[in-house]
């Protein structure tokens, strides 16, 4: 017995075995979930389709959430698939590389509507082409970082566009409640994944996590797949609008102990 036995997750953001949504993907299977993955492009179809078959996946589907035709054929497809949809995770963020090093105020208008597209609205167009699709006890899911509410040097427009996302989850769980769906956010602490790679500011914030953090141990992808898990079950029943911290305890840090008390 399975908390998810037989519940259809669909999982979007998939890229590879580091990608956060590779952690739930595997936790949500590992308590008998129906998985259907969407990938965003060609690049990652080899290898999305190898991670697809370990977790006997047949329903592997591309998907470029900025463009409406897309979501609107992948919801087509898991409506004939799967028929209704219990969890929809939505684990995407993308900002231009050059939005994330320097001064915020550098941004670019281009770059800045290319953050809150992928970023952003993509979750809301989501909701709105699986809506029809969703059982009551349903629930979506959405990864957001600290630096939505405080300052991470670098974040830069991706903050913006995680408050943004936050307040998405808000509206969407007032809009779907009466529907018995529920929408929350999983707050994760950094890991090493590849839209982490190359980020300087990263990896000199990624050291210094285990100093402050109350539980001195880096987040894993586990770590977020099995608090995942407990959101989209019964057991979050009545869990909705929530942005829920996965992250050693960073967040309830306001000023960190002075070295010499250390
Ligand atoms: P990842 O690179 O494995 O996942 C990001 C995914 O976004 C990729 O699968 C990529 O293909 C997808 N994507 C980008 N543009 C897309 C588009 N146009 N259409 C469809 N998909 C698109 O990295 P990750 O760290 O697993 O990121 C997943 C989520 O977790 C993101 O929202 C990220 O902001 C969030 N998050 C990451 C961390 C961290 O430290 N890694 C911490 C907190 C939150
Ligand atoms: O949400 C994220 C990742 C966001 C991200 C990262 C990249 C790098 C490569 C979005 N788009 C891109 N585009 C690229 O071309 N995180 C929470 C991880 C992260 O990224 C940072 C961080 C942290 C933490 C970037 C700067 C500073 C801190």
């Amino acid at each position: 017995m399975g908390l998810l036995d037989g519940k259809n997750a669909l999982i979007f953001g998939l890229a590879n075995d580091r990608s956060i949504a590779w952690g739930i993907t595997q936790a949500f299977k590992a308590r008998g979930a129906n998985i259907g993955i969407s990938y965003a492009g060609e690049m990652l179809e080899r290898r999305v389709r190898k991670l697809a078959q370990a977790v006997d996946c047949d329903f592997v589907e591309p998907c470029d959430v900025t463009r409406d035709e897309d979501i609107r054929l992948v919801a087509d497809k898991a409506a004939a698939k799967f028929g209704q949809v219990d969890i929809l995770v939505h684990s995407i963020g993308f900002a231009n590389r050059e939005e994330l090093t320097g001064p915020y105020y550098n941004t670019s208008r281009a770059g800045f509507h290319l953050a809150m597209d992928i970023s952003v609205y993509s979750f809301t167009a989501l909701a709105q082409a699986f809506q029809p699709l969703f059982r009551p006890g349903s629930s979506l899911l959405t990864l957001t970082y600290y630096g939505a509410e405080k300052v991470a040097p670098g974040y830069n427009v991706m903050g913006v566009a995680k408050a943004a996302l936050e307040a998405s989850v808000r509206y969407l769980a007032f809009d779907l409640g009466p529907q018995g769906v529920r929408v929350n956010a999983i707050s994760a602490g950094p890991i090493r994944t590849l839209a982490a790679a190359g980020v300087s500011r990263f990896k000199d914030m990624y050291r210094h996590f285990i100093k402050l953090a109350p539980l001195q141990q880096h987040v894993t992808i586990e770590d977020v797949g099995n608090t995942a898990v407990f959101l989209c079950s019964e057991l979050a029943g009545r869990v909705t609008g929530e942005v829920l911290y996965v992250d050693s305890g960073y967040n309830i840090i306001g000023v960190p102990e002075p070295p010499e008390c250390e």
